[in-house]
């Protein structure tokens, strides 16, 4: 271990994908750092070209002007500016002209007057290139090789920091303690050098005591954590506003420092930073003292409560972005005017003017609450997700006591007062005079804003009410009913999908009966076929649909209907004989004789799972079969997808070339 003095490292590394702070963001923190007694901050944004893709390239006179006048703004502020290249994307090792660059690169910044470097080789490809591989025995002796070398070219700067490819315990095999990666690192490292670490995983819900001896011992040194618990750049619909937690005061003296790795959006990291502050001041408790601190252990509540007190103010301050009426921003005091309505006053008949309504603490618990840790909603999350999910399961049906239904009742007018302080805290928000703030949060308090009043609507509709057609949750709703765009419909398809921090593991329940056709379940199946008409928009003559319409009756025990709790979700018509059921030659003799029957067939675009589907379709095809049948076809309209694709999925279809068959038409077929 070195002999040096090492103060511990608190503070923030701007570490994140995506677009990288401003530099008055950065001066804004440095100031804040100092404010709240943290000391560090690493410069890493992953997407500034300089840093990462062109490591190589020197800075300009303008950019070595602004990086110079933020080196100096740090030491003003008493911040440990660590200025960090992530050459990994394509550096050659064995190279002595890479080594060159490194050396001139951070030479630059050195001569900017900054004095603490990183080197970080996270995020990269493993596999080294043929030269590198001819010079190293491995990709951990080519990496701590160049970063010695820098280390010594830069005269062992006292800090010095190196993140490892395999920087969590996920990602090192066969295991932390047998990792050949870390423990080359471990031993050959220059003991004067610091590595980062972020914990059993990536985005880590606990780093835990023994965790972190383990890892120390085969890295030979206690580890800088870098910690993503904040992070949000890999989702862009979360962001965090917890309290930083589950990593106990008794790290402190285990580890070499602490620096977050927060949240895209500068504003809103104030709690994520102020509540690392806050644990980070026991590294200054002094042990001894143990006795009579009892019980004042780091509370994470306690912590959030401090942060979001002192935001409360911030929020209050009519901060403008840069340019936005007349400037850059100038802080006001929160009981200036922050708006001028230029003399108007309105008559006595007129409307009054709008006066906002003053943000409270609670609204911003609230919104703690709902934006709170990767793997834990705050309070008020958790319950309303336990409501809905209650009052989704006992919506009053017709039979229920009447007992029963007054308790779903009483449920269901508390989660709408839930929802309705949702609402009301977003109308607060964006009339805080901080514009600054409200900006960086503004797509998530707008995007949650909308999730709880489709889930208020829901509910509105369980009971019997009818919501604003606006939100009306019908098999046609606006954009807004079905959330998360192309991704989320891939999530969606995913086991990991769905709930997982409040019903992990509780099966879906759904159940599904495949029975007869009744001419009772007519409407119903109509219903379902007249829907897909106007999704696909086109008007084509199928056989199939004089099976659906009633027109021709289908073959014994070719008729069946799909039924989940609410109804009929899908159909199947099949006839042996198709030709018995055309008005005219529609269809070519030759594919006739191969494939003689048809068959109908539609799944409603609720049932998420397709394996009954199949089952209702395979006792269609062996009715058939057993009807002496050759072959079946199925006609589809050619922008009905979702039939058309699930058809395919089957492996049992095939699309059938057909001579003079219209474009908007698909036919498919299988031999029996
Ligand atoms: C990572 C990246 C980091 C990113 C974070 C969260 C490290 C060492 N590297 O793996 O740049 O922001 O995940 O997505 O954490």
């Amino acid at each position: 271990m070195s002999k040096k003095s090492k103060m511990f490292l608190s503070g923030v590394v701007e570490g994140f994908y995506g677009r990288p702070w401003t530099m008055s963001q950065r001066k804004e923190l440095f100031r804040r750092e100092q404010k709240w007694g943290l000391n560090t901050y690493l410069y890493a944004p992953k997407d500034d070209y300089k840093h990462r893709m062109y490591w190589r390239d020197l800075y300009s006179p303008e950019e070595a002007e602004q990086l110079m006048t933020l080196i100096s703004a740090a030491k003003e502020r008493g911040v440990e500016l660590v200025y960090a290249l992530s050459p990994g994307l394509d550096i050659t090792f064995s190279n002595p002209r890479e080594l060159a660059a490194l050396k001139r690169k951070l030479g630059q910044v050195s001569g900017f007057g900054c004095r603490s470097f990183a080197l970080l080789f996270d995020d990269i490809e493993s596999e080294m290139c043929p030269a590198d591989k001819e010079a190293f025995g491995s990709f951990a002796e080519a990496q701590v090789s160049v970063t010695n070398q820098v280390f010594l070219h830069l005269k062992e700067p006292r800090v010095f920091l190196f993140c490892p490819t395999d920087y969590c315990a996920a990602f090192c095999t066969p295991s932390v303690p047998q990792s050949a990666y870390l423990n080359t690192v471990g031993e050959r490292l220059d003991a004067g050098i610091d590595i980062l670490w972020t914990g059993p995983k990536v985005v880590s819900q606990d780093i835990s005591v023994a965790s972190i001896e383990e890892v120390s011992a085969v890295l030979r040194r206690p580890p800088v954590i870098w910690d993503n618990i904040h992070a949000n750049d890999y989702d862009p619909q979360r962001l965090f506003l917890g309290p930083f937690k589950n990593r106990p005061t008794e790290l402190i003296p285990k580890l070499r420092g602490v620096l977050t790795n927060p949240n895209c959006e500068y504003e809103p990291n104030f709690v994520a930073i102020h509540t690392l502050a806050t644990w980070c001041s026991y590294a200054q408790k002094d042990v001894s003292m143990e006795g009579d601190d009892q019980g004042s252990d780091y509370n994470p509540h306690e912590a959030l409560r401090l942060a979001l007190t002192d935001w409360l103010v911030e929020f209050g301050r009519a901060d403008q972005p840069d340019g936005a009426r007349g400037g850059p921003s100038k802080p006001q005091v929160c009981d200036e005017e922050p708006m001028q309505t230029d003399g108007y006053v309105p008559g006595p008949k007129d409307n009054p003017l709008y006066t906002a309504e003053p943000l409270t603490l609670d609204d911003l618990t609230l919104l703690s609450e709902l934006f709170y840790l990767p793997y834990e909603h705050g309070a008020t999350a958790v319950l309303m997700l336990q409501e809905l999910h209650w009052l989704r399961r006992h919506g009053p049906g017709p039979r229920d006591p009447p007992e029963q239904g007054k308790e779903w009742r009483q449920r269901a007018e508390r989660f709408d007062g839930l929802c309705e302080s949702v609402v009301q805290m977003f109308n607060r928000l964006s009339n805080a005079p901080n514009r600054l703030i409200l900006y960086d949060l503004y797509n998530y308090i707008c995007d949650i804003k909308s999730g709880v009043t489709m889930a208020k609507a829901y509910v509105k509709t369980l009971g019997g009410q009818t919501p604003h057609p606006a939100l009306a949750l019908t098999d046609d709703p606006e954009p807004w009913g079905f959330r998360g765009g192309l991704s989320g419909e891939f999530q969606r398809m995913l086991p990991s999908h769905g709930n997982r921090d409040l019903f992990r593991g509780v099966p879906d329940t759904r159940v599904y009966f495949i029975r007869p056709f009744t001419p009772t379940d007519q409407p119903e199946v109509l219903k379902i076929f007249k829907e897909m008409q106007t999704e696909t928009q086109q008007k084509v003559e199928l056989v199939g649909d004089r099976l659906v319409e009633g027109q021709v009756s289908p073959s014994l025990s070719c008729s069946l209907v799909l039924e989940d709790a609410a109804g009929v979700c899908g159909y199947v018509f099949a006839l042996s004989d198709a030709k018995t059921a055309m008005t005219k030659a529609q269809y070519p003799e030759t594919m006739l004789q191969d494939f003689p029957s048809v068959m109908a067939i539609q799944i409603h675009s609720r049932v998420p799972d397709h394996s009954t589907a199949k089952q209702l379709i395979q006792q269609t095809l062996s009715s058939l079969r057993v009807s002496g049948s050759k072959g079946v076809f199925s006609e589809f309209r050619s922008n009905d997808r979702r039939m058309f694709d699930f058809l395919k999925t089957l492996d049992v279809f095939q699309v059938l070339k057909v001579d003079g068959l219209p474009t908007n038409l698909v036919i498919m077929g299988t031999k029996l």
